[in-house]
């Protein structure tokens, strides 16, 4: 008996060692701006599609000084926006960034960038690896 479930337990851990998580951009916009602006949002659905929970922490691009993950929001009646902490998702489940809440505020742009153009952008998750998306340059949403 005692041997039985030593090997339930060796099973198990062999199982948890091989989940992990695994994460898809897509949908992957921003929205164009007249050039000289001063900041740009992305917007995209990142989706686990791995079997372990995925912990996004960051982004950043080529093309931007500065990329960081926020959240729109109202108070009093003004739109704000805030930065967010890491954002965990679920095995099977997505997170959306859309206008009028979580978005990648872009700073610092390298370069003029105009509707077509596709800008990479790298998100990164806590275990390593992350995944690159393919932001399509659009004046209005897809
Ligand atoms: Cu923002």
């Amino acid at each position: 008996m005692r041997l039985k479930f030593a090997w339930l337990v060796t099973l198990a851990l062999a199982a948890n060692a091989s989940a992990a998580g695994r994460l898809i951009v897509e949908h992957a916009w921003i929205r164009s701006a007249p050039p000289g602006a001063a900041m740009l949002a992305g917007y995209a659905v990142l989706k686990n599609a791995g079997d372990a929970s995925l912990i996004v922490t960051g982004a950043s691009s080529a093309d931007f000084g500065d990329v960081s993950l926020h959240e729109s929001f109202s108070e009093n009646g003004v739109e704000r926006m805030r930065p967010l902490g890491d954002i965990t998702i679920a095995p099977g489940s997505n997170v959306a960034f859309a206008p009028g809440g979580k978005h990648f505020m872009l700073m610092d742009g390298k370069h003029e960038l105009h509707a077509g153009d596709t800008v990479k952008i790298h998100i990164s998750t806590k275990s390593g690896g992350g995944a690159d998306g393919e932001f399509a340059m659009r004046d209005t949403a897809p």
